[in-house]
């Protein structure tokens, strides 16, 4: 059976997952079958366009129309269109992966995670960084114990694109469309990453201080012609800062920020354990550093060779993947869940318990101390 996709949004998470259905019948031929069959969204001329480039048979320019054709339904929109598309598309029985964060708010999160409950489909949270074969790598490390007790994740965040003063407001600035900034677009992923990695040794978070910064609190609209048309406010964080205690007594640090001058899309994770350490870095998705028991520093790891994760299905070894790889890889497993019937992870339920930790940062903050997170 053909499974017939819709996407909603065609701008760069539409263009990265459009690549990734492109990929897939190519390099993993035991995907499902699949149809890129409609492309959603509001500006016509742009979504023909863009529907004739990534290969959608159709388009729409109103997502209920959308969902009731397909058997599968990419929400791919802003923040605040997460949840009623999605919510719609799990009652009609279709299964949702949605962009993350899970949505604005931890009660729309809350939403979405019940619609998924009810669901007898997958919805699945676009955490794509999960699916770096050298983090694979690094979760088969530490279930095997090779680092011991885990005691101390730290992971990173960092961008440089809103250091100019200057640059050009967006929705990723408004706190109605994106719920946070840094926090929520960065921060979401390396809190699903670190619970990815460490969340089985470490168990729960009991409770998170939380640090916001806004640097610039108004950025300029351009018209076509290069010309300042008006000034919108800035109503989300620029960077964040936060400690995390877990339930067995390990700590985690971790920030992102969108202000850190030389760091284009610098996610880099650390974890240490009693016996041993790790270190990944995206800047060298290939690879993964790692320190054992009586070793004097750590040694790199090249995650290219034929039994690493996912890596049999590209190239030989040393032949090196990229960041949209991960795409390709996130597509797979969760298309193959929707065909399977099995579960995908992470799941709405991983996505609202990532949207508890950026609320918990949000109110650490606004009290001035730590916070549980229930
Ligand atoms: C923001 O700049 C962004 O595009 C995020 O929204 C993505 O999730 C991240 O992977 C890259 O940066």
């Amino acid at each position: 059976m053909t499974l017939n996709i819709g996407v909603l949004g065609y701008r760069f998470m539409g263009k990265a997952h459009a690549n990734a259905l492109a990929r897939l019948p190519m390099f993993f031929p035991d995907a499902p079958e699949i149809e890129r069959h409609t492309l959603v969204g509001r500006d016509e001329e742009a979504l023909a366009d863009a529907a004739e480039r990534f290969g959608f048979a159709h388009t729409a320019t109103d997502w209920e129309d959308a969902i009731d054709e397909v058997d599968v339904f990419y929400n791919l929109g802003p923040n605040h269109v997460h949840a009623e598309p999605s919510i719609a598309a799990l009652e009609a029985g279709v299964p949702v992966l949605c962009e993350k964060p899970l949505a604005p708010t931890l009660d729309e999160a809350e939403t979405m995670r019940d619609a998924a409950a009810d669901a007898d489909v997958p919805a699945g949270t676009a955490f794509n960084y999960r699916f770096v074969p050298a983090i694979r790598y690094a979760k088969g490390l530490i279930e095997d114990g090779e680092l011991g007790e885990i005691r101390q994740v730290r992971g990173r965040y960092l961008q440089d694109w809103l250091v100019d003063p200057e640059a050009p407001w967006a929705w990723r600035m408004d706190a109605d469309m994106a719920g946070s900034g840094a926090l929520g677009d960065l921060g979401a992923h390396t809190f699903d990453l670190a619970d990815f990695l460490v969340g089985d040794e470490v168990g729960g978070v009991d409770r998170v201080s939380g640090h916001l910064q806004t640097f610039v609190d108004e950025r300029p609209v351009y018209a076509d012609d290069g010309s300042v048309e008006e000034h919108r406010d800035v109503t989300v964080d620029d960077a964040y800062t936060a400690q995390v205690a877990y339930e067995s007594g390990a700590m985690g640090t971790f920030e992102a920020t969108r202000f850190a001058a030389g760091h284009k899309n610098d996610h880099a994770i650390e974890v240490h354990g009693s016996t041993g350490s790790l270190k990944f870095s995206l800047e060298r998705l290939n690879e993964l550093e790692v320190l054992r028991e009586g070793d004097r520093g750590y040694q790199t790891v090249l995650v290219t060779d034929e039994t690493d994760p996912y890596v049999d299905h590209w190239w030989p070894p040393g032949h090196v993947i990229g960041w949209e790889h991960t795409f390709v890889h996130e597509n797979y497993e969760f298309l193959s869940a929707v065909a399977e019937g099995g579960a995908f992870e992470p799941s709405f339920e991983q996505g609202y318990a990532v949207q508890k930790l950026l609320d918990a940062v949000e109110r650490a903050d606004e009290r001035g101390e730590w916070v549980s997170v229930e």
